[in-house]
């Protein structure tokens, strides 16, 4: 059965695609193929699997349903979003370069400047935010160009298909961590992009109950460096948890709909709070880039940024009164957490870049959850007039 995106929609795919019931038992569920190694029926004859490092029934479902849902043909499971950039670097080779968005998860610029450096790979951090800016910052040796949209944590976007025109002509591929919209509201290779990452610990498993990454891909050559990486490179999705990405898959939608719908509400709620300097979601009108936002997305998800009023001491008083809120790192479940960037998720970033970028210490990070939007207002309500 095919499971067309020209035939069928996002949430009919996201319960059916790559899945029939089991030939040997009539499972309606994909099991979960825990055994390392598989039957020969003589040297190198096989049922199509060998060993589970190269291939496992599990994750090979899963990697058909989420290759489907970013319209592509190619998944490559990974046991985390950064062994999945891990495995995007190892395409390149020393001498080349790399044009990075300015603003990005901190463990990217971690593992740029402290692993790939070393390996001989450049890197220059631009605002992509100007499209005109990746224009100047291209070398004849760009072989690559990385972005998040939007980022982490400041909710700047970037123009996908304005990128990935600009990368071509140059003859480099454009990559997107497309971890905060999920394939649900953004489709960057619908959009011209060569390569798609996800942390699907975030909004793809949706309950905060594993670590892992995905890369999609509908570009042949590169799906078979892929498939030569995640085998050389290893750094594969076990069967459990590729099982567990399945089955969140098939709620992807109403969750990421339910995180959307509160989100927009907070949003609009929180700009209008005394407490409250500025708010960056790109479902406000507001945000310097709402019109990309309408433009290549068809949500604004469930993230949001704040800058508060009175600095880090309005900001401690309001991280200790939360309840329904979680005071923690990650994103995506379908529990409300707050977090404070320059204290946890970018905390590796040295402090004249932090600042630089503009995450000052009032900005705390949203991710809104699919509690009862009343609740989480009011919990936040709570916690801001708490000093
Ligand atoms: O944690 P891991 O699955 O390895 O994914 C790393 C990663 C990649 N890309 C983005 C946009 C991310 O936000 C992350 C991880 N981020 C957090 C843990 C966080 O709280 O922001």
């Amino acid at each position: 059965m095919s499971w067309s995106p020209d035939k069928f929609g996002f949430d009919t795919r996201a319960v059916h695609a790559g899945q029939s019931p089991d030939p040997s038992t009539g499972a309606v569920i994909t099991p979960i193929v825990l055994s390392t190694t598989f039957e020969h029926s003589s040297p190198g004859q096989h049922q199509g699997f060998d060993y589970s490092r190269c291939g496992n029934p599990t994750r090979a479902v899963y990697e058909e349903c989420i290759a489907n849902l970013e319209g592509a043909r190619f998944g490559f499971a990974n046991a985390s979003g950064t062994v999945g950039v891990t495995t995007i670097m190892h395409l390149l080779q020393s001498g080349d370069h790399v044009v990075a968005g300015d603003d990005m998860y901190a463990g990217m610029y971690r593992l740029f400047e402290q692993i790939f450096k070393k390996n001989g790979i450049s890197f220059s951090y631009v605002d992509l935010s100007d499209s005109k800016l990746l224009e100047a910052a291209m070398r004849p040796e760009t072989r690559m160009v990385w972005i998040e949209t939007p980022t982490n944590p400041l909710m700047k976007m970037v123009d996908i298909r304005e990128l990935a025109d600009i990368s071509h002509a140059h003859g480099a591929l454009l990559a997107v961590d497309n971890t905060f919209m999920s394939p649900y509201f953004q489709q960057p290779l619908a959009l011209g992009a060569d390569l798609v990452m996800h942390s699907s610990t975030k909004y793809i498993n949706g309950h905060s109950d594993l670590i892992g990454g995905v890369l999609i891909t509908d570009n042949e050559e590169l799906a078979e460096r892929l498939t030569f990486l995640a085998n050389a490179v290893g750094g594969i999705q076990s069967a459990f948890d590729a099982y567990l990405c399945l089955r969140s898959l098939k709620t992807l939608g109403i969750r990421m709909r339910a995180h959307d719908s509160n989100a927009r509400t907070l949003a609009a709620h929180l700009e209008t709070h005394p407490a409250v300097e500025r708010v960056m979601y790109p479902g406000l009108t507001s945000h310097p880039q709402h019109d990309l936002a309408l433009k290549q997305m068809s949500g604004m998800g469930g993230m949001i940024s704040i800058f508060l009023k009175g600095g880090l001491p309005a900001v401690n008083s309001m991280l200790k009164s939360v309840k329904v809120f979680t005071l923690a790192e990650s994103l995506g479940g379908v529990e409300s957490l707050i977090s404070h960037p320059p204290t946890m998720t970018h905390l590796s970033l040295p402090e004249d870049v932090r600042l630089s970028l503009g995450i000052t210490d009032n900005l705390v990070r949203l991710s809104v959850g699919i509690e009862n939007v009343e609740d989480i207002i009011d919990d936040l309500d709570r916690a801001l007039d708490a000093h």
